[in-house]
């Protein structure tokens, strides 16, 4: 059975929502990140990215990692990449042209899109988004948003998906990636047809399940 390790307050959410998608079976091991806690190393702290027993399956020490019979794997976005073309259906490429699309996607995600929605999302994580340092790194990441969010914003008009004529894990990596800039309203509000796409992907069965586990997870540890 899937193994998943990692917490549904972290980048793992991609993989738990990818596995509701595809109706997979899996196992949960939670590892909470390691800045998180106060002493990750004590002998009473709880499974984190820091301790031993993860270091051993993830020698990078981040969530989440997934183990699927003898295959160990990270990145959460590759490792969606893999279970979509594992389990097969709509959310993988019908054809080798789709897949280098999926792939060009989802790389364009993380290197022209995370970096910069992670700044956002970081910023409210530690309470800093009223301070005027907050304040100026938001703005300068919305700053550098603008041009892949007005590329994506002309390749969706005139369309409902990233690729082809459904829902495939293309849209769920990219989705996931520009959650981290959704308290950003104006940034979504200047591109229409990305807003009414982000609001498709998040109004899937499969996102509000993962949603309503992570809603259970505490906040605090
Ligand atoms: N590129 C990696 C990044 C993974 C990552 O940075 N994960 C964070 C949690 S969202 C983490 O494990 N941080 C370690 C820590 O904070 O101790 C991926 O997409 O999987």
């Amino acid at each position: 059975m899937l193994t998943i390790y990692g917490v549904y307050r972290s980048r793992a959410s991609r993989v738990y929502w990818m596995a509701e998608e595809l109706g997979l079976q899996f196992r949960s091991v939670p590892v909470l990140q390691a800045r998180r806690l106060v002493s990750p190393l004590s002998d009473e702290a709880p499974l984190n990215t820091q301790a031993p027993d993860f270091l051993a399956v993830n020698p990078m020490g981040q969530i989440p990692s997934i183990k699927d019979g003898d295959v160990v794997m990270h990145e959460s976005l590759a490792i969606n990449l893999y279970l979509a073309r594992k389990h097969g259906g709509p959310l993988s490429g019908k054809t080798v042209e789709e897949d280098g699309l999926l792939t060009m996607w989802t790389i364009w995600a993380a290197s022209q899109v995370e970096p910069e929605t992670v700044r956002i999302v970081l910023t409210y994580d530690n309470g800093l988004e009223n301070s005027e340092g907050g304040k100026q790194t938001i703005a300068a990441a919305c700053r550098s948003l603008r041009r892949p969010l007005a590329a994506l914003e002309s390749h969706l008009a005139g369309k409902q998906w990233i690729v082809g004529d459904r829902f495939t894990v293309a849209d769920l990596n990219i989705a996931e990636v520009l959650r981290y800039a959704q308290s950003e309203g104006a940034l979504f509000d200047a591109h229409p047809n990305v807003k009414a796409w982000i609001e498709r992907c998040q109004s899937r069965p499969a996102y509000k399940a993962m949603q309503a586990t992570r809603g259970k997870e505490p906040m605090e540890v």
